[in-house]
């Protein structure tokens, strides 16, 4: 059994959706980041990095979004979320380290300046640049990373439950998903998946 710790409108949506896509039996506990409840002792003893999504597992706990991913489709293959072979494999790695290292971090500079500077000037100096970064890397998911209908192509795979959180994203950053036609199509295909649409959802409430 595997327990998700996750917060509605956070990048907990990505392992959220493979959750319910592959059919894993899973309870869930909400975190309430407003409340500070990822701070507390108990949340610390399972993430010390104080974040949501964990995945706590028969064998331990994984943080990180692509670690959880991999971990979800690995643990049920026949819900054929991996891309088989070393080539495609790497490449769904490259993407899914793209979405976690660069564009996730671009965003966090809108709201979480203040991990980077104390200076409240250099925060309202990062934040300025969110939009152009973040338009940056869509402009290169599309060109580069969208096969189409899903990332890799005909697959349905874990690249394409976490570029759910890339619409989210722009438009927390004021950049219109319209100008990315490969990805207002993904988004749309993800959104009329049953068990994606039903998560999507729930993060909107
Ligand atoms: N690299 C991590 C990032 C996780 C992350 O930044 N989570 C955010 C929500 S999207 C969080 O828990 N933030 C709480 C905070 O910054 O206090 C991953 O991919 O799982």
């Amino acid at each position: 059994m595997l327990t998700f710790y996750y917060a509605k409108g956070t990048s907990a949506l990505a392992a959220h959706i493979l959750l319910e896509e592959v059919g894993a039996r899973h309870d869930l506990v909400e975190v309430s980041l407003a409340e500070g409840a990822h701070k507390t002792e108990a949340f610390l003893r399972l993430n010390p990095k104080a974040r949501v999504p964990v995945l706590v597992t028969p064998e331990g706990v994984i943080t990180e979004n692509p670690a959880i991913l991999t971990y979800i489709a690995a643990t049920h293959p026949d819900a054929g979320m991996l891309p088989e072979g070393a080539f495609a494999r790497a490449e769904a790695d490259a993407l899914n380290a793209y979405l976690c290292a660069t564009m996730h971090v671009a965003f966090a500079h809108k709201f979480r300046a203040a991990r980077w500077a104390d200076d409240a000037a250099a925060q309202a100096a990062m934040a300025t640049k969110v939009a152009d970064n973040l338009a940056d890397c869509a402009a290169l998911i599309e060109a580069q990373y969208l096969r189409g209908p899903w990332a890799l192509g005909d697959q349905f795979t874990i690249c394409d439950a976490y570029l759910a959180l890339v619409p989210g994203w722009l438009s927390k950053a004021g950049v219109s998903l319209e100008a990315y036609p490969k990805l207002a199509a993904h988004w749309a295909g993800l959104q009329a998946r049953p068990a994606a649409g039903r998560v999507i959802a729930a993060h909107q409430t």
